[in-house]
């Protein structure tokens, strides 16, 4: 087992062009071949371009099928084998140990190293059913009963985020699909919303500090951590500026002198590729003056580097308040 660098290093720059036909590869007849194209299945896998290009060359695999036009083509298999394989790097086992492996050893070795597995809660499970089965309402009153018995702190804690854990492997295993996974964002959102409001309102006009600002960068789709993020700042008594996903870096530069922020928290999923991380810190924090920090969580195996000055990764939702109360002590507030 190794840290995410070994990913990282994989993504060294080749020449080679999709639009040229490799005489290595399987090839089709004809155009009317089946397949998802490498950009495609870069971005739903959380990898570069340069990095299956490289694993396919120094691993044989993927081994895609190749276009009339010379493009490479993933089959359906090869897509679900490389979701596996992301999630074992994720976990820290090395490209070179699980890319030759067939898809049913790999899921052994998932299945030994806890990758994709759930914690026993029958509570849990029986709202995923409830999901699965298309019964929202049901869903929807599941949850806000358990949201209100309680509260919003437990209820971050031990519903949402278990719970969007089991809603990620139940997709990955292809038991709930994309839809199920939209609508599970939905009602969580309005439920941790509803629970928030009282408090963040009440919060507001206070002078609270730190002011928190939230959101993701650019090509993180994922809205769920920078939401419980939220509550649990908010039950730190800071004051939340929440601007959702994905804001321009030049728009959260403005965002923070406009409403005097003195955080930024971001949050990361792996499906940005590291380096789009760290070049988005990077560039993130040249931007902003001095005294505002980063702060950064989220599932992204990228996170376990280590960051320039300026940048610090809270590892998971209880330390935020330690790391809140640290802030108010070196400010001297
Ligand atoms: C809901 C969901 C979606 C929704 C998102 C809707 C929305 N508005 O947010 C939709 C359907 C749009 C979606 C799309 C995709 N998703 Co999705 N999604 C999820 C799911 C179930 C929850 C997402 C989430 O917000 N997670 C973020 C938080 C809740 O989790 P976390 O990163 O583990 O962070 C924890 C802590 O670190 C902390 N934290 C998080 N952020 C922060 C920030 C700070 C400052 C602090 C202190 C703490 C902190 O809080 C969390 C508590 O446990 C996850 C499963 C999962 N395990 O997360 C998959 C998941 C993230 N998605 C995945 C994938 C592959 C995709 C897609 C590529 C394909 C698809 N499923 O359609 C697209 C890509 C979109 C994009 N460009 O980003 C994969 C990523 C796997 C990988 N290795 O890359 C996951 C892990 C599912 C899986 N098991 O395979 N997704």
């Amino acid at each position: 087992m190794t840290n995410s660098s070994e990913q990282d290093f994989d993504s060294e720059p080749v020449s080679d062009s999709d639009n040229l036909p490799d005489p290595g590869l399987p090839r089709t007849a004809t155009s009317a071949v089946t397949g998802i194209g490498i950009g495609a299945i870069a971005q739903e896998i959380g990898l570069t371009k340069d990095t299956l290009r490289v694993w396919e060359r120094r691993y044989g695999f993927p081994q895609p099928m190749r276009s009339a036009g010379g493009e490479r083509l993933y089959p359906q298999e090869q897509v679900t084998k490389l979701r596996l394989v992301k999630r074992l790097l994720d976990a820290g086992h090395r490209p070179s140990k699980v890319l030759g492996q067939s898809i049913d050893v790999l899921q052994q070795l998932a299945e030994s190293s806890g990758v994709g597995q759930d914690a026993p809660d029958a509570e849990l499970d029986h709202l995923i059913s409830l999901l699965r089965a298309s019964a929202y309402e049901d869903f929807r009153f599941g949850l806000l009963k358990r949201a209100t018995r309680d509260g919003l702190e437990r209820f971050v804690l031990d519903v949402a985020a278990p719970l969007s854990a089991r809603v990620g492997n139940a997709w990955a295993a292809g038991s709930l699909q994309v839809y199920h996974e939209h609508l599970f964002s939905e009602t969580i959102q309005s439920t941790m919303r509803a629970l928030m409001r009282p408090l963040s309102d009440a919060l507001r006009g206070r002078g609270g500090r730190p002011r928190v600002l939230l959101t993701t960068l650019s090509g993180e789709g994922h809205g769920l951590g920078i939401l419980m993020a939220e509550a649990m700042f908010t039950l730190s008594e800071c004051e939340c500026v929440q601007l959702g996903l994905q804001t321009p870096l030049h728009d959260i530069v403005d965002a923070v002198t406009a409403h005097n922020v003195d955080i930024v928290a971001l949050s990361f999923t792996a499906v940005l590729p590291a380096q789009s991380i760290a070049n988005g810190l990077a560039d993130l924090r040249n931007l902003l003056p001095p005294h505002v920090r980063i702060w950064v969580g989220g599932s992204s195996p990228a996170l376990r580097r280590k960051f320039s000055d300026g940048v610090h990764h809270i590892a998971g939702l209880t330390p935020i308040e330690e790391t809140v109360a640290d802030w108010r002590e070196s400010t001297m507030l």
